[in-house]
């Protein structure tokens, strides 16, 4: 039985995500740290096959490299990643200037990182860690500010009851609302939840509206994205672009695009091709002035510690965002002005922030094309605090900057605004 509010073509939600005071800091806040870090960590990315050929994965490496399962239980022997230090992890995304983390406490592997009671394919039945390290996220988090969230992989290679041609689908289904009951109850306010994997069969979109219901009954204020069923039937609250920076500011869903950091979710050694921290600085920018939320992912390795180059990035982003951050935290989509070619602009109330990645050279202009009128009363760079000329000009005003670009990265130029009645 569907819940009543889930009309089609609706947004199921128990209230009006875009402007519910329940979604509000995240909304505000942007910025996510994703962490894939599961069994599949152990393997660095490599799975050495019996006749000596290498098989390259991250998280799929036991699909991907046909492990069998024997095998792959066997590993679990062998985790022990006893330098996952929640503190640390956490202090990373503050740091960065992310307003809250995702870890994945199970994913395709179906793989537990809690204590679940529900069953022992998990971390503590299985592995000689004998830690919690949701309960040692749930501390951290709570004394450093950044709200928790929780990913769940509906998809689960593992369960028998849970593979195609199953007859006791039923069963899976039990045992997957009770740790959802687990995540939900025993770590104090789950502020995300992050399903995913709903597109296989035998999920339904009717069992994902029943899962919505279920989470919203046990924790109504926890934020759940679209892949719990598809839409107009069971969709959460936000949708989740994957690796992208959309184009469009809506679709009318709140948005969250999830990226990789290199090319890999999981940790995988041999991938050191990180993005830059003037790309990452650029999504984030680019993502909040379309108003949507940029979840950047970090995948720590077999001994549970985040690698540094994906710390020195992180780092990197929060300098940023320490003198930028009004161009990002509580500002959305302008709806006043075109994008321009230049860089990116977000708007908070009466104040406009260009984002500028190609700085002008000396005397030379940076126009805005404005698609409803507003007037200009004052005008200057955050790093600094130079003003910064603004005159009106055919379809808007040219800023005029002077000097060099006061931030390789991005420099963002404050205006005062004065929107047309
Ligand atoms: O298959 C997964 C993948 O491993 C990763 O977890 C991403 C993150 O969004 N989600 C799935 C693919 O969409």
């Amino acid at each position: 039985v569907l819940p009543a509010q889930a009309a089609p073509g609706q947004n199921y939600a128990p209230d009006d995500p875009f402007t519910s005071a329940r979604t509000q800091w995240w909304r505000d806040g942007h910025f996510g740290m994703f962490m894939h870090f599961g069994l599949y960590s152990a393997y660095r990315g490599e799975y050495r096959r019996p006749d000596g050929t290498v098989c390259r994965n991250a998280e799929w490496i036991k699909r991907d490299c046909a492990i069998p399962w024997t095998e792959y239980e066997a590993k679990a022997a062998t985790f022990n990643p006893s330098g996952f230090d929640a503190n640390a992890v956490i202090g990373a995304a503050k740091a960065a200037g992310q307003k809250y983390f995702v870890i994945t406490t199970k994913h395709h592997d179906g793989f537990a990182m809690w204590p679940t009671k529900v069953n022992n394919w998990n971390i503590y039945d299985r592995t000689p860690f004998k830690r919690d390290i949701l309960a040692e996220l749930a501390t951290a988090a709570r004394a450093q500010g950044v709200k928790l969230g929780f990913y769940y992989s509906i998809w689960d290679w593992h369960d028998p009851d849970a593979q195609p041609g199953s007859t006791n689908y039923a069963a899976y289904v039990t045992r997957m609302k009770a740790q959802l009951k687990e995540l939900l109850t025993n770590y104090g306010d789950i502020a995300e939840l992050w399903f995913d994997g709903e597109w296989e069969a035998p999920w339904t979109d009717q069992e994902g509206a029943r899962l919505e219901d279920f989470v919203r009954g046990l924790a109504p204020n926890t934020i759940i994205n679209n892949r719990v069923g598809s839409r107009g039937i069971a969709d959460g609250d936000f949708g989740t672009p994957e690796q992208e920076v959309p184009a469009t500011p809506t679709d009318g869903q709140l948005w969250e695009s999830c990226m990789t950091i290199n090319d890999h979710w999981g940790f995988a050694a041999y991938d050191t091709n990180y993005k830059s921290a003037t790309t990452l600085v650029r999504h984030l920018a680019g993502i909040a002035a379309s108003s949507g939320n940029y979840l950047l992912n970090v995948g720590p390795d077999e001994r549970g510690v985040i690698p540094q180059p994906q710390i020195d990035r992180l780092t990197a982003v929060g300098n940023w965002l320490r003198t930028n951050g009004p161009a990002v935290y509580s500002a959305g989509y302008t709806g006043l002005v075109t994008k321009p070619s230049w860089g990116v602009v977000s708007r908070n109330g009466n104040k406009l922030y260009a984002s500028v990645y190609n700085w002008p050279a000396s005397g030379a202009a940076l126009h805005l094309t404005a698609k409803s009128p507003f007037t200009v009363t004052g005008a200057r760079v955050l790093t600094g605090g130079a003003a910064v000329p603004v005159t009106p000009s055919g379809d808007g005003y040219d800023l005029r900057p002077t000097g060099p670009a006061p931030d390789p990265i991005a420099s963002v130029i404050e205006l005062d605004i004065t929107p047309a009645a």
